[in-house]
C-alpha cells in the first residue's frame, strides 16, 4: 500500500480517538486533531513535504509520528494505543451522542469496555446518573443497542418478500392511483434487501400520501411529503419502506431511476452525458435546449440509449450497459417446463406424489421428478431401497392417469461424511433421476468436503448436485467448496449443477452461475418445494437466473420431456 495524505489524516484522527478513550490530557488530543485539520488545509501532496514541522500546526512529536508511519507503513503510536484501549469501545462511538469524551467516562467510571458492559450500565440505572449523561440519552443509547443487536443491517431476501407481498396488497387497494411498482434492490432481487422503495404515479399527491399514511401497520413515520412518504414497518424486525409519489408521466423515469443499481445508473448517467444529455428521475434533459423527454416505459428509456430493454435483475454495473448493444435473450420463468427437485409425504413432504404432479401440471408444466430424501437422513424419513421400490409403483400408477405429463422417478441421495453414497451404484441404475447433496458434517475442511462432492460427479449415475453450497442467506455459510473445482469437474463429469430456487438458499449463487455458464455447465433451476406454495419459489429462480446472465439454452429444465429422457439415459 502507497501510503496518501488521506491516511495521515486518518492515523492522526485516530490516535486523537484513543487518546480520548484514555482520558488523556486535552491538551495533548487537541495537538492531533489541529495537525489533521493542517495536513487537510495544506495544498501539497505528501512527496512534496519534506518537513512536516514546517507546517503550522504540526509539532515535533506529530512530526516524527507521521515519519515513522511513512517509513514502516504502520505505527508504532497507534498499535501501542490500540493495546492499551479495549477494542470493544471503538464501535460504540457510533452510537447516537456518544462522542469520545463521554465514552471514555463510561471507560474509566463505569468500567464499560464494550457493547455488553454498555448494556448492563444502562439497565442498572447508573448511566444516568453521571454527570453529563441524562435519562434520555441513556434511552436513546439502550435503544439504539438493542436495535443493533436485534436486526443485521440488510435482511435475507426471503424475509423481505412476504413483506412486500402485504405492502403491494395494500397498495392494490388503493383508491386514490393505480399505477405503482416496486423497485430498489428488492426488485432486482438482490439476496438481501435493506429497505424497500416502491413508485407511485398519482395526479393527486395529497391524497396519496394520506392515504399510504393510513396503511395499518406504520410503526413509524420518518418522512410524509407529497413526493416522498418513508415509513417504519414492523414485521418482527423494523423495515424502512420508501414510497415516491410521482406525475403519471414521470413514473417511468422514476421507476428506471430508483430501480437502480447505483452503479449502474453512474454508468448511463456517463452515457447521457456523451449526448450532451442529463438523466434524471424526472427524465432525460437536454442541455442546450433545456428541453425534458418523458417516456412511457424503461423500454423507451433504455431504447434513447441505442439499447434494449435490460431486466432489473441484471442492472448491476456487470457490463451489462455495453451487452445490451445487442439483443440478450435471458430466460424468462415461462421458458421453464418442469421442477425437478420437490419432496412428498413419502419422505418430508407435505403433498402425496399425485397432489404434487397435478398442482405442478396446472402450473403448465409438462414434467417433474418426485426426489424424496434416502435413507441415511432419518430425520426426513428418507427412503430406503425398498421403499423406493414402491414408490416407483405409485409414480408408475399416477403417471398412466396423467395425460401429457410425466414424472420421474427421482432420490435425492445423500452424500455421507465419509464421503460415500447412500445407495450402490446397482440400485441408482434404477432411478430415473439421481441427485446427490451434502445434508451433514458441514465443518469438515475443504479438502473431505471436495472428496465428498468428487465421489458423486464421478458416480456415472448421478445427474446432478443439488443446491452445492448448503448456504442459507443470512444464516448459514454453507460448507467449505472451492466452487471453481466443483464446477470444472461438472463440466468434465456432465453433472447438472442446482439453482436452488428457495429465497433462504439460492444456491448456486448469481456469481457462480455466471461462472458455469461460461464453462458450458448444464444448470437446472430446482424449487426443493415439500409443499404446494414452494412450488411458486420458481420465479425467484428465474430472477436469480437472470442476474446470473443465464440463457435458456444452459437450463435443462427448459427442455422437453424426450430430451430430458435422453439425457438422463431412459429414453428408448
Ligand atoms: P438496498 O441497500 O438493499 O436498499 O439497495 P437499493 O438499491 O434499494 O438502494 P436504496 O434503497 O438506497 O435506493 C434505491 C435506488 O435508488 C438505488 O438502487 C439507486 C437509486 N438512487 C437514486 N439516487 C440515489 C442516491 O442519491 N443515493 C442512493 N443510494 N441511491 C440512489
Ligand atoms: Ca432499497
Ligand atoms: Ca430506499
Ligand atoms: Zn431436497
Amino acid at each position: 500500500m502507497t501510503i496518501n495524505k488521506k491516511h495521515v489524516i486518518k492515523l492522526l484522527e485516530e490516535i486523537a480517538v484513543y487518546l480520548e478513550l484514555k482520558g488523556e490530557n486535552p491538551y495533548r488530543i487537541t495537538a492531533y486533531r489541529r495537525a489533521a485539520q493542517a495536513l487537510e488545509q495544506d495544498d501539497h501532496s505528501l512527496d512534496e513535504i519534506d518537513d512536516f514541522t514546517k507546517i503550522k500546526g504540526i509539532g515535533e512529536r506529530t512530526a516524527a509520528i507521521i515519519d515513522d508511519y511513512l517509513e514502516n507503513s504502520e505505527s508504532e503510536t497507534l498499535q501501542q494505543l490500540q493495546q492499551e484501549v479495549p477494542q470493544g469501545l471503538v464501535p460504540l462511538l457510533d452510537l447516537p451522542g456518544l462522542g469520545g469524551k463521554k465514552l471514555s467516562k463510561l471507560y474509566q467510571e463505569l468500567k464499560v469496555t464494550d457493547a455488553a458492559t454498555l448494556k448492563e450500565a444502562l439497565e442498572s440505572g447508573e448511566v444516568e446518573k453521571l454527570e453529563g449523561f441524562g435519562k434520555k440519552s441513556a434511552e436513546k443509547m439502550l435503544k439504539a443497542l438493542e436495535d443493533a443487536d436485534s436486526r443485521p443491517e440488510r435482511l435475507p431476501l426471503a424475509m423481505m418478500l412476504p413483506l412486500a407481498e402485504k405492502i403491494e396488497k395494500y397498495l392494490q387497494s388503493c383508491q386514490t392511483f393505480d399505477r405503482y411498482s416496486i423497485a430498489g434492490s428488492m426488485r432486482r432481487m438482490k439476496e438481501t434487501v435493506k429497505d424497500l422503495d416502491f413508485i407511485i404515479a398519482s395526479s393527486d399527491p395529497a391524497k396519496t400520501r394520506d392515504e399510504l399514511l393510513e396503511y395499518s401497520e406504520i410503526k413509524d413515520i420518518v418522512a410524509s411529503g407529497e413526493t416522498k412518504v418513508s415509513i417504519v414497518v414492523d414485521a418482527g424486525y423494523e423495515v424502512g419502506v420508501d414510497f415516491r409519489i410521482v406525475a403519471p408521466h414521470e413514473f417511468a423515469s422514476t421507476l428506471q431511476h430508483f430501480t437502480g443499481s447505483k452503479d449502474h445508473n453512474v454508468t448511463l448517467r456517463q452515457m447521457a452525458k456523451e449526448k450532451n444529455e442529463k438523466i434524471s428521475e424526472y427524465g432525460i434533459e437536454n442541455n442546450e435546449t433545456g428541453e425534458v423527454q418523458t417516456f412511457e416505459s424503461e423500454k423507451e428509456i433504455y431504447e434513447h440509449f441505442g439499447l434494449h430493454y435490460i431486466p432489473p435483475e441484471v442492472r448491476e454495473n456487470y457490463g451489462e450497459l455495453d451487452k445490451f448493444k445487442e439483443p440478450v435473450r435471458l430466460l424468462e420463468t415461462s421458458d421453464i417446463r418442469g421442477d425437478l427437485h420437490m419432496h412428498s409425504t413419502w419422505s418430508d413432504g407435505a403433498q402425496s406424489i399425485k397432489q404434487m404432479a397435478e398442482q405442478s401440471k396446472d402450473k403448465g408444466y409438462q414434467y417433474i421428478a418426485i426426489t424424496d430424501h434416502s435413507k441415511y437422513l432419518r430425520v426426513a424419513n428418507g427412503l430406503n431401497e425398498n421403499r423406493l421400490r414402491k414408490q416407483r409403483e405409485e409414480i408408475d400408477k399416477v403417471n398412466s392417469s396423467m395425460k401429457d405429463f410425466h414424472i420421474f422417478a427421482g432420490i435425492e441421495m445423500d452424500i455421507l461424511p465419509d464421503a460415500s453414497l447412500d445407495f450402490e451404484e446397482e440400485f441408482l441404475k434404477e432411478m430415473d433421476f439421481v441427485i446427490a447433496s451434502i445434508h451433514s458434517s458441514f465443518s469438515q475442511s475443504q479438502d473431505k468436503i471436495m472428496k465428498r462432492l468428487e465421489t458423486a460427479l464421478e458416480c456415472p449415475y448421478v445427474h446432478m448436485i443439488a443446491h452445492p453450497t448448503g448456504r442459507l442467506i443470512g444464516r448459514r455459510k454453507g460448507y467449505d467448496v472451492d466452487v471453481n473445482k466443483l464446477i470444472t469437474k461438472a463440466k468434465e463429469t456432465g453433472t447438472i449443477l442446482e439453482l436452488n430456487a428457495n429465497p433462504n438458499r439460492l444456491d448456486l449463487n448469481y456469481e457462480w452461475l455466471m461462472k458455469a455458464q461460461e464453462e458450458g455447465v448444464d444448470i437446472a433451476i430446482n424449487t426443493d418445494a415439500h409443499s404446494y406454495p414452494m412450488l411458486d419459489h420458481m420465479t425467484i429462480g428465474a430472477a436469480t437466473a437472470r442476474r446470473g446472465w443465464l440463457r435458456k439454452e444452459t437450463v435443462i429444465n427448459t427442455w422437453t420431456t424426450k430430451q430430458l429422457m435422453k439425457k438422463f439415459g431412459i429414453a428408448k
